[in-house]
Parts: C-alpha cells; sequence; structure tokens
C-alpha cells in the first residue's frame, strides 16, 4: 500500500466501503496506520451516529484462511460483550465491532478476489508510537491485563488457529536457517552483527517453547500482536479503552503477548528508528507497564508464570528481529517495506533491544520479583 492513492483505487474503495455502510454515505476513505502486514483504511461518513469506521484488507499471503479471523473475532467480541454486561467495569472500555455488509456478511471479496472486512472505530480514541510518559505505561499494562482478564474464562480452544507457527520461535528460527543455506547475504557490519547475534542465541529460542511443552506455561488465549499501538487512548481522560487488532486472538501463551507489549512499549525510540545504535530498553516504563499489567493480571497468573516473565520480554524482542532479519535475507516477503534495507534496519532496532534487555538483567528480575 502507498500512502499515495490513484483515483481509480479510492473510486473501489468507495464502492467496497459502501458494501458495509448500512446507514449514511461514505465521504471518505483515507490510508490509515502503520500496519506491517493487511491494508488499513479510514472511511469516514456523513452519517450523525457512527461518522468513521475501519477498512482493512487481509493479507491472503500471511492469513491463509482469513474467514477464521472473522470467526474467532466474532466468538471473542461476543464472549466479551456478555463479561462485560453481566460485570460492568467502572471506567471506559470498548470492543470493537465487526460490520457487516447489506447482505449481512462479515467480509466481502473485491472483483479481484482481495478479502475485506470493516470493524467499528473506537470513538473519540488514538494511538500513540512510543511511550509519552509512565502513568501511559501504566495504562497500557493495565489494557493487556484487562484484556487477558476478559478472556480467561473462554476456553482456548473455542478459538481457531489463524496463524500457525506465530511467535513459536524455533520454527522462526527454522526457517531462518532454510533461507540462510540458500543465501549469501552482502558482508556488511550490519549483516554480520546480526548473523552473530543470531548464532549466539539458538538454544535460548526454545525457553518458551519448552515452558509449554514441560506443562510449566498453559496454553491459554492471548492477543498475538498487543504492541503499543494497538492500544487504544481515550482523548480526553487519556485512560486506555481499547485493544485493537484481533487478527491474532487465539492459542498461545499469555508470555509472547507481555513480551510483545514490554518490548514495543520499553523502546523510546519506537521500532522505526534509523539511530540503531542508541536503542534501549527502559527499566522505568517496564515497571509502569507490569504494575498496570499486574494490578489485573495478578488474579490469575501462577508462581512459574512469574519465572518466565524476564525471558518473555527478551525472547519476543529477539524473535521479532529474527523475523525482521530472515525477511530481508529472504527480499522482503512477508513485511510490507518502504525500501530494501529496511527490514534490515528493523532487525537491528530489535537486537540492541534485546542486547539492552540482557545487560539489565538482574534490575529487570527485580522488577518482577518485588512486584508479587
Ligand atoms: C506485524 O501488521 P502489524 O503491524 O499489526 C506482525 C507482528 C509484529 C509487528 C511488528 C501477523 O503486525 O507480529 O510484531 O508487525 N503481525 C503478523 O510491528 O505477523
Ligand atoms: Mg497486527
Amino acid at each position: 500500500m502507498t500512502d499515495y492513492l490513484k483515483t481509480q483505487d479510492i473510486d473501489n474503495l468507495i464502492q467496497i466501503a459502501n458494501q458495509f455502510t448500512l446507514q449514511g454515505k461514505v465521504t471518505s476513505v483515507k490510508a490509515f496506520g502503520s500496519g506491517n502486514i493487511n491494508d488499513t483504511f479510514l472511511v469516514t461518513l456523513d452519517s450523525s451516529n457512527e461518522k468513521y469506521f475501519v477498512l482493512q484488507r487481509i493479507n491472503t499471503q500471511v492469513f491463509r484462511q482469513p474467514e477464521l479471523i472473522m470467526q474467532n473475532m466474532c466468538t471473542f467480541t461476543g464472549h466479551v460483550r456478555n463479561r462485560l454486561q453481566l460485570h460492568p467495569l467502572n471506567r471506559r472500555w470498548e470492543v470493537p465491532r465487526v460490520l457487516f455488509t447489506k447482505d449481512d456478511q462479515d467480509c466481502c471479496r473485491d472483483i479481484n478476489g482481495s478479502f475485506w472486512r470493516a470493524i467499528s472505530f473506537i470513538a473519540g480514541s488514538q494511538s500513540f508510537d512510543t511511550m509519552q510518559n509512565i502513568e501511559q505505561a501504566k495504562e497500557i499494562g493495565y489494557a493487556l491485563g484487562m484484556f487477558h482478564n476478559l478472556i480467561s474464562d473462554l476456553p482456548p480452544q473455542r478459538l481457531a488457529d489463524t496463524l500457525e507457527g506465530f511467535h513459536i520461535t524455533p520454527l522462526y528460527l527454522q526457517h531462518y536457517n532454510e533461507v540462510l543455506a540458500k543465501t549469501s547475504p552482502c558482508q556488511s557490519p550490519e549483516v554480520n552483527y546480526c548473523l552473530k547475534f543470531v548464532s549466539d542465541r539458538q538454544t535460548f529460542a526454545h525457553v518458551l517453547e519448552n515452558a509449554k511443552a514441560t506443562g510449566k506455561l498453559p496454553l491459554r488465549l492471548m492477543h498475538g500482536d498487543p504492541k503499543i499501538n494497538n492500544v487504544m487512548f481515550d482523548i480526553s481522560t487519556q485512560q486506555a479503552v481499547s485493544v485493537i487488532d484481533l487478527d491474532t486472538v487465539k492459542p498461545g501463551l499469555v508470555h509472547y503477548d507481555i513480551g510483545d507489549c514490554l518490548r514495543s512499549g520499553c523502546n523510546p525510540a519506537g521500532e522505526e528508528t534509523e539511530a540503531w545504535e542508541k536503542v534501549f530498553f527502559d527499566t522505568d516504563l517496564c515497571r509502569g507497564i507490569l504494575q498496570g499489567y499486574l494490578s489485573v493480571a495478578q488474579e490469575f497468573l501462577t508462581e512459574n508464570d512469574y519465572t518466565y516473565i524476564y525471558d518473555a520480554i527478551r525472547l519476543i524482542a529477539f524473535e521479532l528481529g529474527l523475523r525482521f532479519f530472515a525477511d530481508y535475507l529472504a527480499e522482503n516477503v512477508y513485511f510490507k517495506v518502504k525500501h530494501r534495507e529496511h527490514n534490515l534496519a528493523r532487525a537491528l532496532v530489535q537486537f540492541k533491544l534485546t542486547e539492552s534487555i540482557e545487560s539489565q538483567e538482574a534490575n529487570i528480575r527485580k522488577i518482577i520479583q518485588d512486584m508479587k
């Protein structure tokens, strides 16, 4: 997707947006957000009722069975809405709604076979790519805790696996080794740094899967992608009000989520920075996120869960670096890129972040320990 849309694309988009428009008229469709996989658009309506909705083209190269995503979303949103009706929270909390077409379908296919779906926009909210302050860190943590809490009574097998192998680090490592065997990457200092970085952490890559296999960590439902900009904040109260991007809500480990939330929330430079050498893991923000998270999650976390929090933070940063680096070597077939070296630059950021996490291990473990 480019930021610049041709008239013909806009006409096509308006036509698709119209399918999901039950009230009012579409006045504009604009590229929206910074997703690396799907194409996302914000649709504006002239309706006095709901002014915006989010229209997305699902990347079916990645999500091979997009209908499973919609099925999961309906199960998930239905469950959470019931829970909230039975036990209302004493603060604003929103669940994105799946929007249906005029023919009452949860998706539509265009003439090219692309898969489109629409979701409600959380009114009066915004998201951030980097953390603004500690209060916000606590809110991000609270949001993830609330998200986990609201699905803690939905049996994991009720949701389908929308993306096999997602967050299974040993599989990413295997894929990386396969790609590497087929390529001869240019020997720049950056590439050499990445090659060595991965080769030094081959055993570590198994830490969470081993814990899962030996029953130390139970299979639960997870979000899959709770990075900082998937948490929506109420513009007037500055409180977190929703966790969006529900495509990867599926059985997994809550540790993948904890790791993902912290690796994205505690990197003040953001994951798209060019200044990778300056990247560091901010332990004050880490404390803030964990405080917020545990204020809700304490109820369902076990002793073993606490034991693996540090490993999860380190692993998910490493894993994302590995995924970016493997995609760079494979010539950018998975993540959208703006230029050829984009995935290499992203990998360097995550590896530098991992290094910073490793160098502060004792401190991070103490933060976790003190919060029990
Ligand atoms: C992808 O498309 P987006 O930005 O929501 C990726 C996540 C990564 C993230 C890094 C399905 O998410 O796993 O953490 O990029 N999603 C998928 O920004 O691979
Ligand atoms: Mg996502």
